[in-house]
């Protein structure tokens, strides 16, 4: 019997059965990235590649057991997290990134691209004051900067100013996710522990492309599990990202949206 050798990555997730976002897109993620791959469910949706039809919170007993049971057996070397779906859920996972000795990835997933609402106000809530505290890493995209600091987020400047209102509340780095949100393209912005970064990226035409922010998250995560620094994880993740949204993959009968590929470099 072999000896396992690779970190491993678990991540705390949405379920999306079409295998575009969440925690199915995260597996695949760790994967193609040298990292063996575990997954939680917080919410189960219901979605084929054409969108969001509804969703269930898993109940936060039974997130906890999973969690636990992980942790009794195995050390992670990244943790991400993705839609959590209620207040409770996220107070259970804070809980369990209090002990955790590794990275923590927080994506704080608002709602799906298809517009369906995943976070309430209480968990958005209990998201700042309780997670936050714990998370090395935030990856916001720019409506969610805006929804978490208060601030406006239509350009870098304001990315920028919404990241270090973050900082604030306890999260040790974030990054705010450029997307097609802002004018300056795909541009993101770092701002951390050890300072500022932009990190420009070409915008590829992929407006209905969606679980690029789950991608990007666990592609981060694998490289921190992996003993990368943090920009360099970043960067990598970043150029991961470009070719799965490059080579995107049309899988749908119903017109649904293309999915990215996910495959080993
Ligand atoms: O892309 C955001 C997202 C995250 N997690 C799950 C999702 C989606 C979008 O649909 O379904 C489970």
């Amino acid at each position: 019997m072999a000896q396992q050798t690779q970190p491993v990555c678990l991540t705390i997730a949405g379920s999306d059965p079409s295998g575009g976002a969440g925690l199915q897109a995260d597996l695949k993620v760790f994967q193609s990235l040298g990292a063996y791959g575990m997954a939680v469910p917080s919410i189960v949706t219901v979605q084929n590649t054409a969108g969001v039809k509804g969703f269930e919170c898993v109940g936060a007993h039974l997130l906890g057991e999973q969690l636990a049971a992980l942790a009794s057996d195995v050390q992670f070397a990244a943790v991400k997290t993705g839609a959590l779906g209620s207040a409770e859920a996220v107070s259970v996972v804070a809980a369990f990134a209090a002990r955790l000795q590794c990275p923590l990835v927080v994506d704080p997933i608002a709602s799906s691209s298809s517009g369906t609402r995943f976070l309430g106000e209480a968990a958005v809530r209990t998201l700042v004051e309780q997670l936050l505290p714990q998370t090395f890493l935030l990856t916001p995209n720019a409506q969610e900067a805006a929804l978490l600091s208060g601030i406006e987020v239509t350009d870098l400047a304001g990315a920028r100013k919404a990241a270090v209102r973050i900082r604030d509340y306890g999260a040790r780095n974030v990054l705010v996710t450029g997307g097609h949100f802002l004018a300056d393209g795909a541009s993101d912005m770092l701002v951390g522990a050890d300072g500022e970064e932009v990190f420009n990226g070409r915008r590829i035409d992929s407006a209905d492309l969606h679980g690029t922010g789950c991608a990007l998250s666990a592609a981060i995560a694998a490289g921190l599990a992996h003993g990368r620094p943090l920009s360099e994880a970043v960067r990598r993740a970043k150029d991961f990202l470009e070719r799965a949204i490059k080579q995107q993959l049309r899988i749908s009968n119903i017109d649904g949206r293309p999915v990215l590929n996910l495959d080993p470099v």
